[in-house]
């Protein structure tokens, strides 16, 4: 869907009853063009409290290209996220006769990496021989109940007295910044507990002014040792109030 144009021309059928313009056309001998996907990823709406294991991604390719030339192991989801070796598979799911290849990601890894959303937009990157492609879908996110930014429209709901933004950048290595905010001056705790729930670093523990405040971590537990990759999670607490957000460490 990203690349079609650098491969396209615009033809002009010039017709007894006028000009038809034709502005898909692609040469299949251009020999530079750029491999055109699309990416179907399931589910369309993407619950972030859900425990399900994996998501999944159906790609297509443009016309002439065979979705069994696809190497699996180098499927990443938004440049960073490999695809799981296993399952995979070829097939037509949606039954409109184009074959398209199956891949899963970790659920909880892609939702680290997403923010709540109605029109977010994922992709995954591959290669089919020495062509890459970029292949893009839209989905919703969301965290069902009203959890970190989930439509804050919505409901009426009081401005919170504590909130938590996501990290910045994420998927990161090793650094990443968090900021949040409180509604008045008083005691805030920033903890990082990893995927098991237990306590991994203390980054916030003391007194803070109201308004926005910034915090760097440097991936290393409190005893200094660098964490390994994988999800873990931050919350900040102040005045009884609290708030979680997921991030992942992609090493
Ligand atoms: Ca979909
Ligand atoms: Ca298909």
């Amino acid at each position: 869907m990203t690349t079609r144009a650098a491969a396209c021309v615009t033809l002009a059928i010039i017709l007894a009853a006028g000009v038809l313009l034709a502005p898909d056309f692609c040469s299949a001998q251009e020999p530079d063009s750029l491999l055109t996907a699309t990416l179907d990823f399931d589910p369309d709406a993407l619950n972030l409290k859900s425990n399900g294991r994996w998501v999944t991604c159906y790609i297509e390719l443009s016309d002439g290209y065979d979705p069994n030339d696809i190497d699996p192991s180098g499927v990443t989801f938004m440049d960073s996220l490999p695809a799981v070796e296993h399952p995979t598979s070829v097939g037509d799911h949606d039954e409109d006769d184009i074959m398209e290849l199956m891949v899963k990601f970790v659920r909880a890894d892609v939702g680290a990496m997403l923010a709540p959303g109605d029109s977010v937009e994922v992709w995954v990157s591959a290669e089919v021989g020495s062509l890459a492609f970029t292949a893009t879908d839209t989905i919703r996110v969301f965290w069902p109940g009203g959890g970190p930014d989930d439509d804050p429209d919505a409901g009426g709901e009081q401005q919170r007295f504590v909130r938590l933004d996501q990290n910045v950048p994420n998927p990161f290595n090793p650094k990443t910044t968090i900021s949040f905010a409180t509604l008045a001056a008083g005691h805030v705790r920033l903890d990082v507990h990893d995927a098991a729930g237990h306590l991994v670093a203390t980054l916030v523990n003391g007194h803070f002014e109201d308004g926005e405040h910034l915090v760097e971590w440097d991936g290393r537990a409190s005893n200094g040792t660098p964490v390994a990759s994988g999800v873990y999670f931050y919350s900040v607490t102040a005045d009884g109030h609290s708030e979680t957000r997921r991030f992942l460490l992609l090493k």
